[in-house]
């Protein structure tokens, strides 16, 4: 009788395990989509994430875009995506480096992986233990280096002479400071330009167009303008056609929107860098999607290629792809 009832027990304590084990394999991922701001740029990457989550068959939640850039507007966003309590994975960039970190672990330690595109937290080496460690990949544009690329095309353009000036949107979000380093890294190299100005108009366009205005009235001989983002760089070169400087002062622009492409082949901007948000998105979906179902390694960073146009490619047919157009 004892017998009888141990081996009923454990065969329905192997049914129970079995059909547990089945449906915890069977459940389907639920991944979350929060973008920072609602532009060209972050549409891409949403795109990006999108297409891969029908491909993979993964449901995809997605927040809100937030109409402007910054932190305060972005942690109670994530918070309450958070606390829907059916999310997997959240793919975000964070709106600064720092603020950022305690908010984001706060989730991560609720048992949600996280993955930051286009922006990272901390110096964004999440490959040796720090506070800033926890998500599983930094998936954005190597800024670093196109900042570099960007000041010797714009020093050839201008003749490796003359004052620059630096337009940009906040000194605490990871791309766009990378962005300035790197150009300043390739600037360097010149002993003929002088970086004159660096300012930030917190992602709003207007503000940008007012600093380079101003920029160009107390120093009447720039020669040359970097925009380090769509924002940054639509202000720069409306305040240059409104100096009545086009051409006399080359503007180099960071993201490709179909307005920024227009100028260039207008002659209104000299230099578009496209990055590849598409990518970003379609690469963290994946690597997010290997990690639950195969234990995968994930990569901590990875950096999708950039593509510059200029006014001889910008019209060419396989040049188009770069656009940011859903
Ligand atoms: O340049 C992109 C993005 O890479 C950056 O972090 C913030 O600005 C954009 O979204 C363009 O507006």
């Amino acid at each position: 009788m004892k017998k009888t009832f141990m081996l009923l027990l454990l065969v329905s304590v192997m049914v129970f395990l079995l059909v547990a084990g089945a449906s915890a394999a069977d459940k389907k991922l639920k991944f979350a989509w929060c973008p920072t701001i609602d532009d060209p740029f972050y549409w891409m990457i949403g795109k990006g994430i999108e297409d891969k989550c029908k491909e993979l068959g993964i449901d995809l939640f997605v927040s809100e875009y937030l109409k402007s850039w910054g932190a305060e507007i972005q942690v109670p966003v994530l918070e309450a995506t958070a606390a829907r309590g059916d999310i997997d994975l959240l793919i975000t960039g964070p709106a600064a480096k720092d603020s950022l970190i305690t908010p984001l672990k706060k989730i991560f330690d609720s048992g949600i992986e996280v993955i930051t595109v286009d922006t990272y937290l901390g110096t964004g080496d999440y490959s040796k233990p720090s506070d800033f460690s926890f998500p599983l990949a930094f998936i954005g544009t190597n800024n670093f280096q196109g900042g570099v690329e960007v000041a010797h095309r714009l020093a050839d353009m201008i003749g490796k002479k003359g004052k620059v000036f630096i337009e940009t949107t906040n000194p605490d979000v990871s791309s766009v400071v990378e962005r300035v380093e790197g150009f300043k890294k390739g600037i360097a190299e010149y002993p003929g330009i002088t970086v004159v100005g660096v300012e930030y108009n917190l992602d709003v366009q207007e503000k940008a167009q007012q600093q380079v205005a101003a920029a160009l009235q107390s120093n009447p001989d720039i020669v040359g303008v970097f925009g380090t983002n769509l924002y940054s760089a639509r202000g720069a070169y409306q305040a240059v056609i409104n100096a009545g400087l086009t051409g006399a002062v080359k503007i180099a622009s960071w993201d490709a929107t179909p307005d920024l492409i227009k100028a260039l082949k207008d002659g209104q901007v000299d230099l578009v860098l496209a990055q590849n948000p598409y990518a970003m998105g379609q690469l963290a979906t994946e690597w997010g999607y290997k990690f639950f179902t195969e234990k995968a390694n994930v990569p901590k960073k990875l950096n999708p290629e950039f593509f510059f146009f200029t006014k001889e490619n910008a019209s060419l047919p396989e040049s188009q792809k770069y656009i940011y157009q859903k």
